[in-house]
């Protein structure tokens, strides 16, 4: 079956109208183009900025519970159909079937973990200075969201938004990438399904807005959008985040990520090599999480080093579709070339760079680099979307840390040791100053149940568990008299 057979066969499954418009969409499996969507007019996003609002001044009404019934309905739906989604995200971003699979997977949990949310979105009661008053404070919803998702992750983090935003309250408006607006068009249909069964949900509560960077400017720019989730780059971030608080919309950025390991002289080895080759490999290296730096101890740096790039050599890469490759292509040629022009850098400054060959085949496949670092400058200092580790050799810890904190971003690290006072050291104030940090395990592949989001330039927000839902809800503090008095805080008098 060709993929365009199979992408028309998958939305029809899926309940997705396919959809034909000015907006080419291309499969990085092989660089074909297999459908075309429309992208929003400017009237289309007024209408789509309205009906938001209008559905979130009913949803806010509906009991949280209620509203978590909705989700985990949705989260059922998502089971029945988690095979035909991830391999419609395999063909229209080109990670592996089992990375896709988990990615659905990463929807469901944050659905079961927002249901039970949906019991839980409770403030405090808080002892009043006055006699006869109590405090509290209560978690609101907010208004309509805008979820701005990435090719990488195509349809988890736009669950971890919307399940959140939707329990907590609030409507929803989805602006996918470009590169991946068939995954957005057919978990919306699946929602749709399970809205168009469900009597207490107003219409418009949902939506997607497909478009390029201006689109999701004008968005982002609209008082009817009370908080912007974006996830891409520290340079869409700074461009949304500056508009936002322009007119002191609330955000949250999910941005870019320079991460790091640690592999101490005091590591379990052979465990170490694994968790930093699913990091760097994984996702052929676009994982906002994924693993772009190592530190490895001068004591065990060349032994290591050297069975990595045997390891990193025999990853087979290929078609993403095929349950044995461990990797697939790079999203686009772009991509392939930005992985060129960095390793051209390095290689100019006197690294040495082992694999990074180009696959003969279409589409842009690549091997995994690992490139040997002299000094810690150069591209190793930015994200480059692509499989590049950059690896260095350290002889004190505290230095490592410091060179691991010392670029821009701040999303994830992690350290690979069984000394527990390296381990402490790693975790603490002075330690990894990312907004994830772990211990024997590599920087990506995150759990739902934590909050999810980094430091510096990866923008300060947090989305997914832990308490990460309080930035979809409006705290309101309440302090209530039920006394005949009139006492004033601070013993402060007015009397009349
Ligand atoms: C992303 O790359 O934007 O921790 C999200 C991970 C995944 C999510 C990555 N659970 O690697």
């Amino acid at each position: 079956m060709s993929i365009r057979t199979d992408i028309d066969l998958l939305l029809s499954q899926l309940g997705c109208p396919v959809s034909k418009g000015g907006l080419p969409v291309h499969t990085p499996i092989d660089g074909s183009q297999i459908g075309s969507v429309t992208t929003a007019t400017s009237q289309d996003i007024d209408t789509a900025l309205s009906r938001g609002q209008g559905a979130f001044l009913t949803w806010r009404t509906v009991p949280a519970p209620r509203r978590g019934e909705l989700v985990r309905r949705f989260g059922n739906a998502l089971r029945e159909h988690k095979l035909d989604l991830g391999r419609l995200v395999t063909i229209e971003c080109g990670k592996t079937i089992s990375e896709s699979e988990g990615e659905v997977q990463e929807m469901i949990d944050i659905c079961d973990f927002a249901v039970g949310l949906s019991r839980q979105l409770h403030g405090l009661t808080i002892a009043s200075e006055r006699p006869g008053h109590r405090m509290m404070e209560q978690w609101h919803p907010l208004g309509a969201v805008l979820i701005i998702s990435a090719f990488n992750f195509p349809v988890a983090v736009w669950a971890w938004n919307a399940a959140l935003a939707l329990v907590c309250g609030n409507s929803i408006i989805w602006k996918p990438s470009e590169k991946t607006p068939l995954t957005a068009l057919a978990v919306q249909a699946l929602l749709d399904r399970v809205l168009a069964d469900f009597n207490d949900a107003p219409e418009g509560l949902s939506q997607v807005v497909i478009g390029a960077r201006d689109i999701g400017a004008t968005l982002v720019a609209d008082p009817r959008i009370a908080l912007v989730s974006a996830t891409g780059s520290t340079a869409m971030g700074r461009a949304v985040g500056q508009v936002a608080a322009g007119r002191f919309a609330k955000t949250i950025l999910e941005l870019g990520g320079n991460n790091a390991a640690i592999v101490s002289d005091k590591a379990n080895l052979d465990l170490a090599l694994r968790g930093v080759l699913f990091s760097a490999v994984g996702t052929s290296g676009q994982r906002c999480t994924s693993l772009r730096r190592l530190f490895v101890h001068e004591a065990i740096y060349d032994g290591f080093v050297e069975k990595l790039k045997t390891a990193a050599a025999s990853i087979s890469v290929g078609d993403p579709l095929d349950s044995g490759n461990l990797a697939g292509p790079l999203i686009d040629e772009d991509a392939f070339d930005r992985m060129q022009a960095a390793l051209n850098e390095a290689e100019a400054m006197g690294a040495q760079i082992h694999g990074s060959e180009r696959i003969k085949r279409s589409g842009a496949y690549v091997r995994p680099a690992i490139v040997e670092m002299a000094e810690h400058k150069g591209p190793c200092l930015r994200e480059t979307f692509a499989p590049i580790l950059y690896v260095f050799r350290y002889s004190k810890l505290e230095d490592a840390i410091a060179l691991q904190n010392s670029v821009g971003a701040g999303l994830s690290s992690s350290i690979f040791s069984l000394d527990l006072r390296e381990c402490e050291l790693f975790l603490s104030a002075s330690g990894s100053d990312c907004g994830i940090a772990n211990v024997n395990i590599g920087t990506s592949g995150a759990e739902i149940g934590g909050a999810f989001g980094g430091e510096k330039e990866t923008g300060g927000g947090r989305e997914s568990g832990s308490d990460a839902w309080k930035a979809y809800m409006r705290r309101a503090t309440n302090t209530i008299n039920y006394s005949n008095d009139l006492p004033l805080a601070q013993g402060v008098r007015f009397d009349i």
